[in-house]
């Protein structure tokens, strides 16, 4: 089992998506274990861009996901960095392809929607950041018909 990191950035907020593309992710059959309504501050921001500093974009990226609230996501499951990626699309909408998040609701450079973790040294860090007090534990029944309990589940 993996986890990583899913934001649903101001723009998925703000246009009434958070429901939409959070069902995505769950019809997938990605675990929530941790969700919550939260203000990104500068100071975070900066953390979790921090790779991105020296990129014309970054000033703008950072007004950007500091603007509004974000939904932060905790997501498990079998291969969870690269199923969310492939289920995020390209990084901007408008060359997304269509039955991805990005593809489907979104055309911009900017506001594309979604973040996910892009490596498990990523997701480590980025959980860490948006995480500190934990997820929650609690056994998902539904991982029993999501994966083969006994080719994919077991110990
Ligand atoms: P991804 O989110 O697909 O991993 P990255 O890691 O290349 O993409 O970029 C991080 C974020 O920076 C993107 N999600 C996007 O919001 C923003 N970004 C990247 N390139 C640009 C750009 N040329 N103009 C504006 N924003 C950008």
């Amino acid at each position: 089992m993996e986890r990583t990191l899913i934001l649903l950035k101001p723009d998925a907020v703000q246009r009434g998506l958070v429901g939409e593309v959070l069902s995505r992710f769950e019809k997938k059959g990605l675990k929530i274990a941790g969700m919550k309504l939260m203000q990104i501050t500068p100071e975070l921001a900066a953390k979790h861009y921090e790779q991105h500093k020296e990129r014309p974009f970054y000033q703008g990226l950072v007004n950007f996901m500091t603007s509004s609230p974000v939904v932060a996501l905790a997501l498990e499951g079998i291969g969870a960095i690269a199923v969310c990626r492939k289920i995020m699309g390209a990084t901007f909408g408008s060359d997304a392809e269509a039955g991805t998040i990005r593809g489907d609701f979104g055309v911009s450079r900017s506001y594309n929607l979604v973040h996910g973790s892009d490596s498990p040294e990523a997701a480590a860090r980025e959980l860490e950041l948006f995480f500190p007090e934990g997820t929650v534990e609690y056994e998902y029944a539904a991982f029993n018909w999501i994966y083969d309990p006994v080719e994919e589940l077991k110990k």
